[in-house]
């Protein structure tokens, strides 16, 4: 099936709209944000998951329970499901841990006159690119994604799911709210992933001993989440995901890119990537 026939515009950009109906998106954009609410926010594919096992158990002080008993969409909804209205966001105690894939500017009009916290997670483009080649493969509700060159040219021009990578990680490291946004990589989480709860707990102002975060950072392994069923994606149907064709938790590595890029997809990549990125001054970890 084509874009026309599995996504919806929105501002703009593509959103598929088997999970994001207009009344979802409608219902994010009017959404009452508190104060002490926590987001997570992500381009598909730079570490969702990862996040939405992580920061549950900083809540929990390391208690497993959450992320042993809660599927992680209904343990951290996404604002912009179909499932949030089902959820009731709006009627969920305090303090809401909430994911979302919203560019900057689609957030709900009370996020800019909040005090909510965002928890910004990017990852290299090119293992986004590679994770969600793979994704697209097995997820009915998205386009196929065709041959590797045909996806780079989507990818690079922001006809995918969420629009364009570059548009959503420089518009939210140009968000004004400096102050209550955590900006953090998926690489540095897989080279310190115990530095990087540690980072976290400081910026929700949690304060765990040093066994309890060693405690998460095991737990939150690719190895161990993968055994969690309330995590792996296991419990998604088969007509939604098709794991024949590749898995949710599929590999859990920075630089797989090296593995499906030929020499001038790279190239041409790194040389869209540079022109897009030219005035970031974001120091960015990955090749
Ligand atoms: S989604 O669909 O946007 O919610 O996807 P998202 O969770 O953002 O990204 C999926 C990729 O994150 C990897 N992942 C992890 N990597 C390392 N460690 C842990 N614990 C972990 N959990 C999820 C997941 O495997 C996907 O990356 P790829 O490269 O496809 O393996």
């Amino acid at each position: 099936m084509t874009e026309e026939e599995l996504y919806v515009q929105h501002r703009g950009v593509y959103v598929p709209i088997a999970l994001h109906p207009l009344e979802s998106l409608k219902y994010a954009e009017e959404f009452t944000v508190r104060d002490d609410d926590i987001f997570i926010g992500t381009y598909p594919k730079s570490g969702t998951t990862w996040m939405q096992e992580i920061v549950p158990l900083i809540m929990s002080g390391g208690d497993l329970k959450p992320v042993l008993t809660l599927p992680n969409w209904d343990r951290v909804p996404w604002l912009e499901e179909h499932r949030a209205i089902e959820l009731k966001l709006e009627d969920r105690p305090s303090p809401r841990i909430l994911a979302t894939h919203f560019h900057y500017p689609m957030m709900p009009k009370s996020w800019f006159n909040s005090k909510a916290k965002m928890l910004y997670v990017m990852r290299n483009p090119k293992d986004v690119f590679t994770s969600s080649y793979h994704y697209y493969k097995m997820a009915t509700y998205l386009v196929d994604p065709g041959t590797c060159d045909e996806f780079l040219m989507k990818f690079l021009n922001g006809k995918v799911m969420f629009g364009s990578w570059f548009d959503h990680v420089k518009g939210w490291l140009n968000a004004k709210e400096k102050d209550r946004i955590l900006y953090l990589t998926y690489e540095e989480m897989i080279m310190d992933l115990k530095g990087s709860i540690s980072k976290i707990c400081s910026f929700l102002g949690k304060s765990l001993s040093e066994e309890v975060m060693e405690r998460i950072a095991d737990h939150c392994t690719f190895k161990n989440m993968k055994q969690n069923k309330m995590s792996n994606y296991s419990l998604v149907p088969k007509q939604f995901m098709d794991t024949s064709k590749s898995e949710f938790l599929r590999k859990g590595v920075s630089g797989d890119w090296k593995n499906l890029f030929t020499v001038a997809q790279a190239e041409f990549f790194d040389s869209v990537y540079k022109e897009k990125l030219k005035d970031v001054d974001f120091k960015f970890i990955w090749d």
